[in-house]
């Protein structure tokens, strides 16, 4: 048989337009495929919720790839072994209470739950606005093209409808910082704003993450780094139990929000 040139064009083309138009409509859009977006889109994903990942790069995974400083390892703690043990990722303890993991297998895995759960996972698009309605309710998201922002050409945007969105942005806490801008500081995160992340110190900064993964803005989730930056914890650099941890809460937040 020859190929055609042609019929791979379409195939593509048909099946990803049909895709992004089904997608216009989505229970839970997640924005940043770094660790805490993928395991929050596996999560919510297997509880029958219509998920969408919109990641700005060309790859899934955000900093997690990197290990720390490109040494392709991170460190885990106990708490979230149990995450690792889900996606099979593999892992073998260090020395008493750290666990360490090949960073690219641990991207690989993540992925693939995400994906294998049913999450859909828009890269190269990014999320430059959101829809607020009459009660100050998060609607949905406003995408374009990442090619469109690096270019900065003059394209208008498109708009996805959700129910609920999950800002998984990482040190940028991207949308809490549109809705800031868009609607006030007093309205978010129980009137304090973006405060943005605190020094390194892994201790503390993976022990809050629990905490300051919640609802900031009716309809808006936040979760992992950006959780963090958003409530003034620490940063901690290659240790990613709280990541984890932080996805699976914010993906349980979201279950309940959409009442699944
Ligand atoms: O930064 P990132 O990996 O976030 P995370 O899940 O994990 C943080 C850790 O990697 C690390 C750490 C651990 O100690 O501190 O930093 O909280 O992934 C965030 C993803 O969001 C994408 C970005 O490209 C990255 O892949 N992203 C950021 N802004 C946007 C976006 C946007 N406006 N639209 C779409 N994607």
């Amino acid at each position: 048989m020859e190929l055609s040139e042609v019929t791979i064009s379409k195939a593509i083309i048909d099946d990803f337009s049909k895709t992004f138009l089904d997608y216009t409509e989505i229970d839970a859009g997640i924005v940043g495929a770094g660790p805490s977006g993928l395991v929050c889109a596996a999560y919510l994903a297997r509880s029958g919720a219509k998920v969408a990942v919109f990641e700005r790069k060309l790859s899934v995974g955000g900093g997690m790839w990197g290990g720390g400083m490109m040494y392709p390892r991170i460190v885990v703690q106990k708490e979230a072994l149990r995450i690792l043990d889900d996606f099979n990722i593999r892992y073998r303890e260090y020395v008493p209470g750290y666990y360490l993991a090949n960073s690219i297998e641990a991207v690989g895995k993540l992925a693939a739950a995400a994906v294998d759960s049913g999450a859909e996972i828009f890269n190269l698009m990014s999320v430059e606005d959101v829809m607020i309605r009459q009660d100050d309710t998060i609607t949905g998201l406003v995408i374009n093209w990442t090619a469109v922002e690096m270019a900065g050409l003059h394209v208008d945007p498109l708009s996805i409808s959700s129910k609920v969105v999950i800002d998984a942005t990482g040190h940028d806490a991207d949308v809490c910082r549109i809705v800031q801008r868009k609607v006030s500081a007093e309205r978010l995160n129980e009137g304090r704003g973006v405060v943005g992340e605190k020094s390194m110190w892994a201790d503390v900064g993976e022990k809050v993450l629990l905490s300051t993964t919640k609802e900031v803005y009716p309809g808006l989730i936040v979760a992992g780094m950006a959780a963090n930056a958003v409530s003034g914890g620490h940063r901690m650099g290659p240790i990613f139990g709280g990541m984890l941890l932080s996805g699976e809460l914010a993906a349980k937040k979201a279950k309940e929000y959409l009442k699944l």
